[in-house]
């Protein structure tokens, strides 16, 4: 920490699961930091420094001097070869590995439920029996996460292994996001067991700290979608959620309101 000369600036939204990984690994590390949310987030119009630090408009966006890093995988990168210790990966090629890969599917298949879930109950893209199928597949498809995660998480303390690390910080904030949908594993399984030890780790609890005091001040979401002040990005998985799940009408009322948008294409 003694050679960190330059202020590092992370861009962010606290409901970011995404941002939160990157959060969570510099405070593990105890490395300061200043957060900056964009102006405007979900909303598609365009705030220029912002997108100087990512052309692709999304958050975590790390800036250190002239470093400008998107991705949450890659600045996660960035900051274990930048500040190595205390390690967040663990010592062993099939560890590591292992790390990597519970990273990859909740950064893909677990995130475009919650993140589904988000635009049903929140933005309202569905209601009625509508909402309540889709609710009724995304329970399903993350009960069998559940299942997956538990035989990944075995008899450990932490999907890292012994210590708290990568493993681990990349499944903590997506779950507590199922768990705010009402759709987290069950608390006294070994994976909530699990999720209650995360959440007691300073690194973790700061984060929601941060979204608890953002929720009291959020808006009428769902109204401000309708008014078009929204434009929710429906990228990657998110879009193949939609497709897959009973979501293509969403889809396709988005794109005639113009309430959605899909990713940047970069120039
Ligand atoms: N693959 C990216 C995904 C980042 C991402 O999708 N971030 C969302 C917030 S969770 C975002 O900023 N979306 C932009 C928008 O909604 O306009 C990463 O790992 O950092």
């Amino acid at each position: 920490m003694g050679e960190t000369a330059l202020a590092i600036v992370l861009y962010e939204h606290p409901l970011s699961p995404y941002a939160q990984k990157c959060k969570i690994s510099l405070a593990e590390k105890n490395v300061s930091f200043e957060t900056r949310m964009p102006n405007a987030i979900g909303t598609g119009t365009r705030d220029e420094p912002f997108l100087d630090a990512n052309p692709r408009g999304e958050v975590p966006a790390l800036i250190e001097g002239d470093v400008r890093l998107f991705d949450s995988t890659i600045i996660l990168e960035y900051i274990e070869d930048r500040w190595p210790s205390p390690a967040m990966l663990p010592a062993t090629a099939y560890a590591r590995a292992r790390a990597r890969m519970i990273e990859e599917v909740m950064d893909t298949q677990y995130e475009a439920i919650t993140w589904a879930m988000g635009e049903v109950s929140w933005f309202k893209r569905a209601e009625g029996e509508k909402a309540a199928e889709l609710r009724s597949r995304a329970a399903g498809q993350l009960a069998g996460l559940h299942q997956w995660l538990g035989r990944q998480l075995g008899d450990a303390q932490w999907f890292n292994g012994e210590s708290f690390g990568w493993g681990d910080l990349s499944v903590i904030p997506y779950l507590n996001g199922a768990t705010g949908q009402g759709l987290g594993p069950d608390p006294a399984s070994p994976l909530g067991q699990w999720q209650k030890r995360a959440n007691a780790r300073p690194s973790v609890a700061a984060c929601n700290d941060s979204i608890k005091a953002i929720q009291g001040a959020m808006v009428d979401v769902a109204g401000a979608v309708k008014a078009g002040l929204f434009k929710r990005e429906y990228r990657d998985h998110r879009l193949e959620w939609m497709m897959r799940s009973g979501g293509a009408d969403i889809v396709r009322a988005g794109i005639e309101t113009g309430t959605i948008r899909f990713s940047n294409e970069l120039s």
